[in-house]
């Protein structure tokens, strides 16, 4: 079978997402791997691997993002010149997903502008860009590197770009390895359903191939919801089906949708029991309410003839709202941090780490601002919207 989607996974969480998609689906993706920690290119496997930055350096860059912009710099060219990535496994996708954390150094520094590289280079592939954030408990310097990924995601790749905005917060109350996994193996699932691999023959209202391409390329935020329990006959009778796909948005990894609510194309598949598609009711209002009315709206029914414990519902909304709710979490948050480290003796000591962190962050952006003056080649000079920073 012809491989449709690959995944590029940077830094520590991008590559653990990837190495997820290559073991549980090793037929639908290829992966690639781009991290500047020797020691944790080590734990993967996959097709392809970069290392980045400096030699010697096992290590990553201790959340240093400007630093890893410099690292792909020195390497983008290295990279576009491996024929493997660029023929085999990029050139020949339809679509490829750039994975990375938004609260590290690698993975948020390099995703951004590696991101507007790929694009640049092939026109003919589409790209999505998929973000993890950190939980609001997480450090200053965390939320600060989430910030700045954000701002480049809005500000410097721009209003053309469709990302995903996954977020650890929503699995918090989980032990720290689970919830990370269950992030993980959210993002692998989603992406499988955007395969289309679920979308079963059907003489009845079908999503298509090109239905999907529209869906995924629309620019603004993604979103997956996966339902597969509870669509029964016995729990249709009394609960609504919005209410369920609502309440499965709720639970999902992705991060809360903004109250500002937009949504430019969904697509809804179904795969139910005769009499659970009766009582399917197709309007979904309070659906619409919660994310608001698409411009367009695609739907595959097909029918389930095997029992209604493996009926399912997918929805995958695009050209969704900006997060600006969350965005507005971790400014308070900041906030929050950085007061208690000025007027609290007890918070300053607990703190200074995060003080002295912010500190550096501060001036390696100084830095960053210093080194962006000079005149690069192309497609070097991308880098250079992305490394002006104040
Ligand atoms: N969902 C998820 N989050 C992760 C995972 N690994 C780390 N994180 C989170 O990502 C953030 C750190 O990002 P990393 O991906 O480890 O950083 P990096 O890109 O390797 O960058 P460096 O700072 O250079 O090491 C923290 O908020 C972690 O909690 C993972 O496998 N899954
Ligand atoms: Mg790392």
């Amino acid at each position: 079978m012809k491989k449709n989607i690959a995944i590029v996974g940077l830094g520590n969480a991008g590559s653990q997402v990837a190495f997820l998609a290559q073991k549980k689906y090793g037929d639908l993706f290829d992966v690639v791997y781009i991290n500047s920690s020797e020691a944790d290119l080590a734990m993967v496997e996959g097709d392809i691997k970069f290392k980045i930055g400096e030699k010697e350096e096992v290590e990553g860059s201790g959340k240093d993002r400007s630093k890893m912009k410099g690292y792909l710099k020195d390497e983008i060219e290295r990279i576009l010149s491996t024929e493997k990535f660029t023929h085999k496994i990029i050139n020949e996708k339809k679509y490829v997903f750039v994975i990375a954390s938004a609260a590290g150094g690698t993975g948020s520094g390099a995703s951004p502008v590696l991101f507007e590289v790929l694009r640049t280079c092939f026109l003919d592939v589409h790209f999505i860009l998929v973000g993890i954030l950190p939980q609001l408990q997480a450090s200053l310097m965390e939320q600060g590197n989430t910030l700045e990924f954000l701002n480049e995601l809005y500000e410097d790749l721009g209003e053309n770009t469709t990302y995903m905005i996954y977020d650890n917060e929503t699995t918090s109350d989980k032990a720290p390895t689970e919830g990370l996994e269950i992030v993980n193996e959210c993002i692998v699932e989603d992406i499988r359903i955007l395969s289309g691999i679920d979308n079963y023959p059907t003489p009845y209202d079908s999503i298509d191939e090109a239905d999907i391409e529209s869906i995924i390329t629309t620019p603004g935020r993604l979103l997956v919801s996966r339902i597969k329990k509870g669509l029964t006959e016995k729990i249709l009778e009394d609960t609504s089906i919005d209410d369920i796909i609502i309440k499965g948005i709720k639970q999902s990894c992705h991060t809360e949708t903004d109250r500002n609510k937009k949504v430019v194309r969904w697509g809804i598949i179904t795969y139910f029991t005769e009499e659970v598609h009766k009582l399917y009711v197709t309007s979904l209002e309070k659906l619409r309410d919660f994310i608001g009315t698409p411009i367009e709206r695609f739907n595959h029914h097909a029918v389930n003839d095997k029992g209604e414990q493996f009926n399912f519902l997918y929805l995958i909304a695009s050209g969704m709202s900006p997060i600006n709710d969350r965005v507005k979490k971790i400014k308070d948050r900041i906030e929050e941090l950085k007061k208690a480290l000025a007027n609290d003796d007890a918070s300053r000591y607990i703190l200074s780490g995060d003080s002295v962190a912010y500190d550096v962050m501060e001036r390696r952006k100084k830095e960053e601002r210093r080194q962006s003056n000079g005149t690069p080649l192309k497609p070097k000079n991308i880098f250079d919207k992305f490394m002006k920073k104040e």
